[in-house]
């Protein structure tokens, strides 16, 4: 993600575009010795957090939703999980492996705000209880590069109707574990962790908005965003917050962690549309990563408007796009 303004902490330009990466095992770790150098990586991250036996793990692969298909190949998991985007570990792509740091049991979700039952629910209470399935999503960065994965979770829908937000409740809000000792990245302080995002209720109940707990028919690996993360496909990656512990029922509008850095690049909405360009670059085409450099055109709502654009109707005059 790119900021504006030049400071110090600022990514170069090249960083909007996408580096076709094939990454070995020498050039990942190069990758994490590069953060260590620049202070990103601390102690926790050089060791990896206990790795306890996924305790969900007999819930996957689960049943694919075969009403969501794609045109193109999905992306290498390798390619996938060696390309993240997770400020919390550094701000290059090659996270992962100080991703590995961050202890994923016993993880809790806390929900609260406007809502008739708030609860603090175990992981694995949680992803028991709600119907898994597999979706074969597009995903767009608002970087202009792109992927294709199959993705294990459940519709948000399922959460609501457990919780049951009150009609007050306009927004649904969701937050980042904090934890700088194991995610070098919050030491930095010019962000303002820790990272949060939001969706509409409506948004919130659309099908296609899901939370993910898995990736490629297993549970997903931390730099994905264990234990729990958003995925919201019609929208520019960043709205797909990542590691959630909390969820929050709001009646005033959440401002968002990119949102607060540079609100004129990275508004609330945040819908997928080519003909939108980013202030500083095109977002017309993508880069589909683990291709060599293949570009395809960017499709409206990411291509998924005919499940979503009803949604923005009545918001014409709001700033949809970016
Ligand atoms: N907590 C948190 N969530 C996050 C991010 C982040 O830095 N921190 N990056 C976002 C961005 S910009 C993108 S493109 C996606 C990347 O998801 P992936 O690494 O699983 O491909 O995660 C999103 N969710
Ligand atoms: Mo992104």
């Amino acid at each position: 993600m790119l900021i504006k303004s030049k400071r110090g902490w600022e990514l170069p330009e090249s960083a909007a575009t996408p580096e076709s990466l094939f990454l070995d095992r020498r050039s990942l770790i190069g990758a994490a010795a590069g953060l260590a150098a620049v202070g990103l990586s601390g102690p926790a991250s050089a060791q990896r957090a206990a790795d306890v036996a996924d305790p969900t793990a007999d819930l996957y692969p689960a049943r694919r939703n075969t009403t969501y298909t794609v045109e193109r190949d999905l992306t290498a998991p390798e390619i996938a999980a060696n390309y993240n985007n997770f400020y919390e570990f550094g701000t290059s792509k090659q996270v992962a492996r100080a991703a590995q740091a961050l202890p994923i049991r016993p993880w809790t979700v806390k929900i609260d705000g406007l809502v008739e039952k708030p609860q603090t629910i175990d992981i694995d209470a949680l992803i028991r209880r709600m119907p898994l399935e597999e979706r074969l999503y597009r995903f767009r960065c608002v970087e202009a590069w792109g992927m294709t994965v199959p993705w294990t979770g459940f519709p948000i829908k399922a959460l609501l109707d457990m919780v049951q937000p009150q009609g007050s409740a306009k927004f649904m809000r969701m937050e980042t574990f904090e934890d700088p000792k194991v995610a070098p990245g919050q030491k930095a302080v010019w962000f303002t962790w820790p990272y949060v995002e939001a969706l509409t209720i409506d948004e919130a109940a659309n099908d296609l908005a899901i939370l993910v707990t898995g990736i490629y028919g297993k549970p997903v690996p931390r730099q994905h965003g264990a234990p729990l993360r958003l995925i919201v496909p019609w929208k520019y990656g960043f709205k797909s917050v990542k590691s959630i512990v909390r969820i929050s029922f709001t009646a005033e509008r959440p401002v968002s962690f990119w949102e607060k850095m540079q609100a004129s690049e990275y508004g609330f909405w945040a819908n997928v549309n080519p003909a939108v360009a980013h202030p500083r670059w095109s977002q017309a085409t993508e880069e589909l990563i683990g291709t060599g450099g293949r570009r395809v055109p960017t499709q409206i709502f990411n291509g998924y408007g005919e499940y979503v654009a009803s949604l923005y109707k009545d918001r014409q005059r709001e700033r949809l796009w970016a």
